[in-house]
C-alpha cells in the first residue's frame, strides 16, 4: 500500500516537475521570441530616431559637421534595417517592366555572395526600406544609373523657360549662372526670367548681369530680370522661417511669387514648358530638361537632396505620393486644415523612395526645387494655390489642383537636384 502511495506521489512529482518545465521552456521561448521582436524594433526605432533627428528637424541642423555626425549614426542602425530587407529580394522586380527579369534572378543567385553594396549587385543600393525608416537616399551604382538615366536621340525643338523667383540670392546667383550654362539644351531654345522682390542686397544688379551674360555670351533665347514689386512673405534664419505655424502664410507668399512672374512669362514671351528652378538649387544635371521632357508629362518633379561627400539626403518633403493612411486621415480633418510635411512622422511616400516604380513615377505633391511644368496648363487656370487647396499650397497645392484638372502629376526619382545646405 505504501508502496503505491509513493508510486502515485513519484508519479505526480514527476507529472508536476514535467508540467513546471513545459512552462518554465514556454516562458524562455517567449521571452527569447519577444526579445527578438524587441530587438527587432529596437533596430527600427533607432532608425527612426536618428531619422527623426535628421529629417523631422533636418533643418535644425544648421552645421555640415553636426548633420555628417548624425548622419554617422543613422547609417550604423539604417545598415542593420537595410541588411534585413536585403535578404528578402524575393520579390524584387525589374523597375522597367515589373516583371521578374532574368537580371534579377541572377542577382538573386548571387545575393549570398556579394556584400552589401558591391557593384555587382546593384540592387543592393536600392534598398527596400519603408519611407519613414530613413531619410538617407542611397548612392547607385553606375549600372543602375546609367540604365535609368539613358535618353533615346532626339531632335528638340520645344521651348522651355526657366522661371526663378530671387530674394536675397546675391551669393547664389554665381554658381545658378554655372549650372544654366552647363545645360546641354539647345540655349537658343531656352529662356531665362528671374522674378525678384523684397531683396535687401544687390539681388537685382547681380541678376540683371547674370541675364546680360547668358543672352550676350550663351545664346540663350531671352533673359530677363521682373521686379515682381511685392512686399511680405516669411525670411531669416532656418530655424525662424521653418517654423511650423509660419507656413501657411510662407508659402502663400510664395505661391503668390510664383504666380505672379509665370503670368508675367505668359504675357511676354512664347514658350511650351515652365521650368522652374529655385536660386538655391546649387547642382542639377546638365541633361535636366531633356530628362523632364522624357517624362512626357503635365507636371514633372526632380529629386531636391542635399549632399555631402558620401551622403546624399531628402531635402524637399513637398514631392510624394499618398497612401491610404494617409488620405483616411486627411478625409477626418477639416476642411481648411494645412497639411504640412517633415514636422513629424509622415504616411506618404517620397520621392527618392520610388525608385523601384521606375524613372518616371506618378505623384500627389510636388515642390518648387525644379519642377516642370507644361505652359498650357498655366494658360488653362492651373496655378500654385495661394490659400490652402484640398489641405495644401503653392507647390503641393498645384499638384493636388493639376490632378483635379486631369493633368498628369509624376516625379523623376533617378534625376537629382542638389539644393543649397
Ligand atoms: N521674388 C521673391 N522670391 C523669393 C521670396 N522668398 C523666397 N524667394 C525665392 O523663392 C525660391 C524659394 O524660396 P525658399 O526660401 O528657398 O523656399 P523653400 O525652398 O520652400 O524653402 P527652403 O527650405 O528655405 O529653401 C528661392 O529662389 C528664393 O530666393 C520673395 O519674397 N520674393
Ligand atoms: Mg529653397
Amino acid at each position: 500500500m505504501r508502496r503505491r502511495i509513493t508510486l502515485k506521489m513519484m508519479a505526480l512529482i514527476t507529472c508536476c516537475l514535467s508540467l513546471m518545465c513545459t512552462i518554465l521552456s514556454l516562458q524562455v521561448a517567449t521571452r527569447f521570441q519577444n526579445s527578438n521582436r524587441a530587438l527587432d524594433l529596437l533596430i527600427q526605432q533607432s532608425a527612426w530616431n536618428a531619422t527623426n533627428i535628421i529629417a523631422g528637424n533636418f533643418r535644425n541642423y544648421t552645421t555640415k559637421e553636426s548633420l555628417l555626425k548624425y548622419n554617422q549614426k543613422l547609417e550604423t542602425s539604417n545598415g542593420d534595417v537595410i541588411r534585413k530587407n536585403i535578404t528578402n529580394l524575393d520579390n524584387v522586380k525589374s523597375m522597367d517592366t515589373g516583371k521578374k527579369s532574368n537580371e534579377t534572378k541572377t542577382i538573386q543567385l548571387k545575393k549570398k555572395k556579394d556584400s552589401l553594396g558591391s557593384i555587382y549587385n546593384p540592387f543592393n543600393f536600392i534598398p527596400n526600406v519603408r519611407y519613414e525608416k530613413t531619410h538617407l537616399v542611397p548612392y547607385l551604382s553606375d549600372d543602375v544609373n546609367n540604365k535609368y538615366l539613358t535618353l533615346p536621340e532626339t531632335n528638340y525643338t520645344q521651348r522651355v523657360v526657366i522661371l526663378s523667383p530671387i530674394r536675397n540670392a546675391e551669393k547664389s546667383l554665381e554658381i545658378f549662372q554655372t549650372q544654366i550654362i552647363n545645360l546641354s539644351y539647345p540655349h537658343k531654345l531656352i529662356s531665362v526670367f528671374f522674378g525678384e522682390s523684397g531683396s535687401t542686397d544687390k539681388t537685382f544688379e547681380k541678376a540683371l548681369n547674370v541675364s546680360k551674360k547668358l543672352k550676350g555670351f550663351n545664346n540663350f533665347m531671352d533673359c530677363r530680370v521682373i521686379n515682381l514689386k511685392m512686399s511680405g512673405g516669411i525670411h531669416g534664419s532656418n530655424d525662424f522661417r521653418h517654423k511650423v505655424e509660419y507656413q501657411r502664410y510662407r508659402r502663400s507668399h510664395l505661391a503668390a511669387v510664383r504666380n505672379r512672374l509665370v503670368r508675367y512669362a505668359l504675357q511676354n514671351t512664347a514658350f511650351d514648358h515652365v521650368l522652374w528652378i529655385d536660386s538655391d538649387v546649387e547642382e542639377f544635371p546638365t541633361d535636366l530638361v531633356q530628362q523632364m521632357l522624357f517624362a512626357k508629362s503635365d507636371v514633372v518633379a526632380a529629386s531636391c537632396l542635399v549632399k555631402d561627400r558620401m551622403y546624399k539626403g531628402m531635402y524637399d518633403c513637398n514631392s510624394w505620393r499618398e497612401t491610404e493612411h494617409s488620405l483616411q486621415h486627411q478625409s477626418n480633418m477639416p476642411a481648411d486644415a494645412l497639411v504640412l510635411e517633415c514636422y513629424g512622422r509622415s504616411e506618404r511616400i517620397f520621392l527618392p523612395y520610388l525608385k523601384r516604380d521606375g524613372r518616371v513615377v506618378k505623384l500627389d505633391g510636388v515642390g518648387g526645387c525644379a519642377l516642370m511644368v507644361k505652359a498650357d496648363c498655366f494658360r488653362s487656370g492651373l496655378l500654385f494655390p495661394e490659400v490652402v487647396y484640398k489641405r495644401h499650397i503653392e507647390t503641393e497645392g498645384l499638384a493636388k489642383m493639376a490632378l483635379d484638372m486631369g493633368y498628369s502629376v509624376v516625379g523623376l526619382p533617378f534625376v537629382e537636384v542638389f539644393h543649397h545646405f
